[in-house]
């Protein structure tokens, strides 16, 4: 039986649509139904897995089978979603105003599945000093920033070198706020995909009869492969209450800044929301830590503290 290395982009009803990556011949689809084995071990593929394909003869893709599973580096439950090296977390510097407890828990739940969160600050033109201001929380956190205009364009450059070097092989999400421009800027970024843009009072009208599909979409930048894109329409990318627990043990390694720092405290079990000789909120007063990271980490542990893992 001929075999391929694939990664699957799309799942409707059993039928699962499968691209090749790595093994020649790179960038065919297949469609494929998964082994039956599958459901008995109650091991079902999702988008975003890496998978073994196998036909029966090489010229009859019809009869084209998921044999195999790969190991998953990570996997979301909402939206099922399976190996996801980057997300974007995008907020926009005004209208909508930027909510950065909603970018600080996405950039947790990225960090706890070894997802590299990049920080995007879109609508720049509308306010530049406090687009500015928001990238240097971040950089100072550690994380790739950029600040861009969809509309003058500024800034755009950069995060395509930074894509173009990053991302082939690569799949990538974009998350934020609705109304951020996520989709305007993918279509920017990624001629062709062709997603749906609207203002927000469009968006209520459309918004439960959106399919709630997840695809991952094969991008192209510069004309040369840029791996893979998320969209996941009726879904509010990763959705924290019904995420895979994690507990508030985990929380501060979620807080990359606060990384070298942890066990320097005075107290062993400290919590670093409020006590006396804290290392992580003493680096909050010498301005090491943006005091806006800080207020989040304490609004998460409060989340979590309440938390039980069957909730
Ligand atoms: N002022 C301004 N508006 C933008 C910019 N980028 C996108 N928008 C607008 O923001 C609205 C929401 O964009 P959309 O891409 O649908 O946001 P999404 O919900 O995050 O996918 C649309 O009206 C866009 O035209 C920008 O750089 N500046
Ligand atoms: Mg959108
Ligand atoms: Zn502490």
């Amino acid at each position: 039986m001929v075999e391929y290395k694939g990664r699957i982009t799309c799942s409707v009803g059993g039928l699962y649509t499968v691209i090749t990556d790595t093994l020649t011949p790179a960038g065919q689809e297949f469609d494929c139904r998964a082994r039956g084995v599958f459901r008995h071990n109650r091991e079902k593929p999702v988008v975003g897995d890496i998978v073994r394909v196998g036909f029966e003869r090489e010229d009859n893709a019809s009869c084209a089978v998921i044999t195999r599973i790969l190991e998953r580096k990570n996997r979301l439950v909402r939206p099922p979603l399976a190996n996801i090296d980057y997300i974007f977390v995008t907020m926009s510097a005004a209208r909508p105003e930027p909510d950065t407890g909603m970018a600080d828990k996405l950039i947790s739940i990225a960090e706890f599945n070894t997802i590299e969160p990049v920080v995007i600050i879109n609508k720049t033109e509308l306010d530049r000093r406090r687009a500015a201001e928001l990238g240097e929380v971040y950089r100072l956190a550690g994380y790739n920033v950029f600040c861009l205009s969809c509309y003058t364009g500024e800034g755009v450059d950069a995060l395509r070198r930074f894509i173009d070097s990053n991302l082939p092989g690569q799949s990538a999400a974009f998350a934020g706020a609705s109304g951020v421009g996520k989709s305007t800027l993918m279509n920017l970024l990624f001629p062709g995909l062709g997603l749906e843009t609207s203002d927000v009072s469009e968006k209520i009208g459309r918004g439960r009869h959106t399919t709630r599909r997840v695809t991952l979409y094969p991008v192209r930048s510069q004309g040369r492969p840029a791996g893979f894109i998320a969209d996941t329409p009726g879904f509010s990318l990763l959705d924290f209450e019904r995420f895979d627990y994690f507990s508030k043990e985990d929380l501060p390694h979620t807080f990359r800044e606060f990384g070298e720092l942890l066990g320097s405290c005075r107290y062993t079990k400290c919590s670093h929301t409020k006590e006396e000789g804290c290392a992580i909120i003493t680096a909050v007063q010498e301005g090491k830590i943006a005091p806006s990271r800080h207020r989040s980490y304490v609004n998460l542990y409060e989340i979590l503290k309440t938390k039980r893992p069957w909730d």
